[in-house]
């Protein structure tokens, strides 16, 4: 089983998006494995979104995502980066497809709610820069065989 990062950004959270952002991963089946709501720091934010320094968008993407309260979280599921990715949409909201988050929810590559890992190695990566090991929970589901075959 994959397990991905995903993170509902400051507009999200500032939105009351929390619950519907969750809510269309968790019904897809995916298993949230670990949760929780954190303020990131420049340092963290630097870090997280390293690949990106030195773009023009870098220090307003750091501005942003440090500016209010994030909720950060695991899922789990059957290829579970590429299911998170699809569900998510395009990075611009503008081409992002109806139905996808960011195709629901956002207009503004600067204000596209949400972040999910863009493969297995990163978000391997990005779970062990937001969660310590005993965060993350192993657990069965009553429903897992009716999602998982
Ligand atoms: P994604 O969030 O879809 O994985 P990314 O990793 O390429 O996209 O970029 C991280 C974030 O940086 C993205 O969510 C929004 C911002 N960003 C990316 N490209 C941008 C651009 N050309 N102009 C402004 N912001 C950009
Ligand atoms: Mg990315």
């Amino acid at each position: 089983m994959e397990r991905t990062l995903v993170i509902v950004k400051p507009d999200g959270v500032q939105r009351g998006l929390i619950g519907p952002v969750v809510s269309k991963l968790e019904s897809r089946g995916l298993k949230i494995v670990a949760m929780k709501m954190i303020r990131i720091d420049r340092d963290l934010a630097e870090r997280h979104y390293g690949i990106h320094r030195g773009k023009a968008f870098f220090e307003p993407l750091v501005a942003y995502i440090t500016s209010s309260p994030v909720v950060v979280a695991v899922f789990e599921g059957n290829n579970a980066v590429q299911v998170v990715r699809n569900t998510m949409g395009a990075t611009n909201p503008a081409d992002a497809a109806p139905g996808t988050i960011r195709g629901d929810y956002a207009l503004e590559i600067g204000r596209n709610i949400i972040h999910g890992s863009d493969s297995t190695e990163n978000a391997q990566k990005e779970v062990d820069l937001f969660f310590q090991a005993d965060e993350l929970m192993s657990y069965e589901r009553a429903v897992d065989p009716w999602v998982f075959e």
